[in-house]
């Protein structure tokens, strides 16, 4: 057994039969009530879930094993530019603890001695129109590989409860190991006419998903490497973690579960809202015909969008109060290593516009924006503008944290999930 799987064996053994102890002492504690908005408001806030890789707070953001986006990035082992290593929050996530240098390095090496993807995955996209949304590539291109699943394999040999989360690990370290060649083929088919790059297995996880796409460049590799761990997690209640969860509680296996999850982040309410802050700011800056646009003239082209009952991409979030840290990070990495970007510049020109805007709707509950305000702005700077193809390195990153989460749930014996529906003329007969 590797150590990261022997490390997470014990520390899930222990906490299974806490949670167990737990849950027979204190089973009928009340740990929170519901109203009818929530009912009727999307479960906003509703606890009922267990998902021990992050916590979201309001107003702080979020916490990755109660380590915020700062915290993560000075601990962490990094890459040559400081940069936190991914692989690293996931040892993190799984086991609670901050990994060493050697611990990360071999998993890196675990990742790429399981990267190989069948060819049955590229023979499937390619029968795609090259012009099929990089969000469904990627879906069928996962959906394509679930003929690998080891969990399903096992499940059908008639596996015991308890070897669970260990099939279920299987299939998702071979998962996020080749989730990179994956969204790099789509990528090269879908916008570099089909000409694919090997792989670079002396290179990290980042930095050789950032060698596939096409770009060598130690700046761009150091995005990579923030980019690919602040988009991981967002606690288990989002709609593509949440999705990874439900479909997961079947025992649907993680191939299948991941999928379900990525059609969910492809919402433009959820994670396309990367694609809709680039191609918003991009016809904002056609319209006006300048690439400088002033933030009078930002003020009224925001208005304009309100005014068509329209929201403002990457601005808003169903949790958060305050501006999300990982917005933060983003921007703080545009400050050290990018100088003189007319398209940044504008990005900070609109956050110094849009949160007094939608304050003044007095309906928005979250005016600030979200991860998805600064993303595209740095991916156009180092060449990579196809914007249609954000969500996917959006999905690669969030594999870590929705495939770790649901090691954990399959380790704790988690049930099947099934909250309940009411009708509408049973609320009626509540009130009266
Ligand atoms: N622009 C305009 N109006 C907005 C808004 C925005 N950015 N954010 C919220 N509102 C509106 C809502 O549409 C809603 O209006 P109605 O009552 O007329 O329907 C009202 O304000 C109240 O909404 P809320 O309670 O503040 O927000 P929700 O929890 O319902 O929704 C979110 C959260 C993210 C869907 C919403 O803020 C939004 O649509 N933002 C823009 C899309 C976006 O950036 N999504 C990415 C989120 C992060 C991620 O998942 O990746």
């Amino acid at each position: 057994m590797d150590s990261l799987k022997q490390k997470f064996a014990e520390k899930a053994l222990t906490l299974y039969k806490e949670l167990r102890a737990i849950g027979k002492e204190h089973g009928d504690k009340v740990m929170g009530e519901v109203t009818l908005s929530q009912i009727t408001g999307g479960a906003r806030g509703i606890k009922m879930m267990v998902w021990e890789t992050s916590q979201l707070d309001a107003q702080e953001g979020i916490r990755f094993r109660g380590y915020s986006i700062p915290e993560i990035k000075k601990l962490l082992p990094s890459g040559p530019q400081g940069e936190p290593l991914p692989e690293g929050l996931f040892w993190l996530m799984l086991t609670g603890e901050i990994p060493t240098e050697e611990e990360v390095n071999a998993l890196t090496k675990d990742w790429q001695s399981r990267a190989e993807v069948p060819q049955q995955v590229y023979t499937t996209l390619d029968s795609l129109p090259a012009d099929t949304h990089p969000m469904t590539q990627f879906t069928i291109g996962i959906m394509a590989m679930q003929s690998d699943s080891i969990f399903d394999r096992r499940y059908a040999e008639g596996m015991a409860k308890t070897d669970h989360w260990d099939a279920v690990y299987e299939d998702s370290m071979n998962l996020i190991a080749r989730l990179p060649r994956v969204a790099a083929y789509i990528y090269r088919r879908a916008f570099k006419g089909g000409e694919h790059i090997a792989p670079d297995t002396s290179l990290d996880w980042s930095a050789n998903f950032a060698h596939m796409l096409g770009s060598d460049d130690e700046d761009f590799r150091s995005l990579m490497r923030l980019y690919l761990t602040i988009h991981a997690d967002h606690e288990g209640g989002n709609a593509s973690a949440h999705t990874v969860n439900l479909v997961g509680s079947t025992l649907s296996d993680p191939y299948r579960s991941f999928a379900a999850g990525m059609n969910a982040l492809a919402g433009p309410l959820h994670g396309l809202a990367n694609q809709e802050v680039i191609k918003w700011i991009f016809e904002m800056i056609e319209e006006l015909g300048t690439k400088t646009p002033t933030k009078e003239q930002i003020q009224q082209y925001v208005q304009e969008t309100l005014d068509a009952r329209k929201v403002i991409p990457g601005y808003g979030h169903a949790v958060l109060r305050e501006p999300d840290p990982r917005f933060t990070a983003q921007r703080r990495f545009a400050e050290e290593y990018i100088k003189d970007s007319d398209l940044i510049e504008t990005v900070w020109k609109i956050f110094d516009v849009v949160p007094p805007m939608l304050e003044a709707l007095g309906k928005v509950k979250n005016p600030w924006p979200n991860v998805d305000a600064h993303s595209g702005a740095l991916l156009v700077h180092y060449g990579f503008s196809e914007y249609s193809f954000y969500t996917v390195l959006f999905g690669v990153s969030r594999a870590l944290g929705v495939l770790a989460a649901g090691i954990w749930t399959r380790a704790l014996g988690m049930p099947l999930e099934r909250p309940k529906s009411v009708t509408s003329d049973w609320i009626k007969d509540q009130l009266k």
